[in-house]
């Protein structure tokens, strides 16, 4: 009877393994693990894009043992609790912004200091190099592995009532930050009134007028539609949004050592392709949301922002140790 019973259970998961299998396209072999995956942005956002990039190649690397299960848009809520999800193990993989990563990780807020890198290209030999991979490592110790850093972009600031040229300008204005002390210090410092919040809540209260503001990279802005509720797009690239991928530890410790090769090298390898895509969109995006009524302001004082932010930025650096930081600011 019991046999019977586990015979028709065995029976049934082959099925839905095979299923899967065809279903994504790979041929041999069964799917052995199907990764519970979840992040915030939508289904044209690079994230997303890249995660079913990622997908494709594990299953053809794997040969169908590896596959991964994506839910975007919230649909496994906000970023905080999905890296809970991760320690949990009800989560398995997820890509996120640092927003509330310092929560698990102190020393990740590091990257997150006003105007420390001064382009793209810079964050990535910091992130990708010896710096970047030991604050990936950190994770370790709170269950979570840190397999690489994908992107989101420079931020910027939206507006509803009037354009930001200045970091005077924000004098007042309710803003949404993240749920990072040093971006709520950053804005607080030019004399903001910034408010963290969730990304779940933003939408609707900038619809609702409890919010002026947010700040986020172009893809943000645009896939998430903010052209229907903010009216001006600020290009400040105040701070960089890099996206950490991470993998829950206990994934990561029941899969065999072939397996984690693949998994790993093959997210470390997307990235590339991942932050490709931000860069292409980026100006496309900017056209786009010109044509949706924004008005976009390119030549904001940066020089300004950054003057005005320093004070949050040195003080961070005490807190990280001047070294790192100098460190960071001399990677060339
Ligand atoms: O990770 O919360 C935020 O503003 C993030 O940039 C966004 O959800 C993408």
């Amino acid at each position: 009877m019991e046999r019977r019973a586990m015979f028709s259970i065995l029976k049934a998961a082959a099925v839905i393994a095979l299923l899967l299998g065809t279903s994504s396209g790979v041929h041999a072999g069964a799917l052995e693990f199907e990764l519970i995956e979840a992040h915030t942005a939508p289904a044209e956002h690079p994230y997303t894009v890249a995660m079913e990039h990622l997908n494709q190649l594990l299953g053809e690397r794997t040969k169908g043992r590896v596959a991964i299960k994506i839910h975007h848009t919230r649909q496994l809520g906000d970023e905080r609790q999905v890296v809970e999800g991760l320690q949990l193990g009800t989560v398995h993989l997820t890509v996120t912004s640092t927003g509330p990563l310092g929560g698990f990780v102190p020393e990740m807020n590091v990257v997150d200091l006003p105007f420390l890198f001064r382009d793209a290209e810079h964050a990535y030999k910091v992130l990708d190099g010896e710096i970047g991979q030991s604050l990936l490592k950190k994770f370790e110790s709170v269950g979570i592995m840190g397999l690489a850093f994908w992107e989101n972009g420079f931020r910027h600031i939206t507006t509803s009532k009037k354009p930001i040229n200045q970091p005077t300008d924000m004098k007042g204005l309710k803003i949404r930050v993240m749920e990072n002390k040093i971006h709520q210090a950053a804005f607080r410092q030019i004399g903001a009134d910034a408010i963290p919040m969730a990304w779940g809540e933003v939408f609707t209260s900038l619809q609702q007028g409890l919010l002026d503001a947010q700040e986020n990279p172009t893809p943000i802005v645009y896939a998430f539609k903010l052209y229907e509720v903010q009216k001006y797009l600020s290009l400040t690239g105040h701070f960089y949004s890099p996206a950490p991928v991470l993998l829950s530890k206990r994934t990561w410790d029941r899969l065999p050592a072939d397996l984690q090769k693949i998994v790993y090298d093959t997210t470390l390898e997307v990235a590339r392709f991942q932050r490709g895509l931000i860069h292409k969109e980026e100006q496309k995006q900017i056209a786009e949301l010109r044509v949706k009524g924004m008005v976009v302001i390119e030549n904001t004082d940066k020089a300004a922002f950054r003057e005005a932010m320093k004070p949050v930025f040195e003080q961070y650096q005490a807190q990280f140790g001047k070294d790192l930081v100098q460190r960071i600011v001399n990677t060339r």
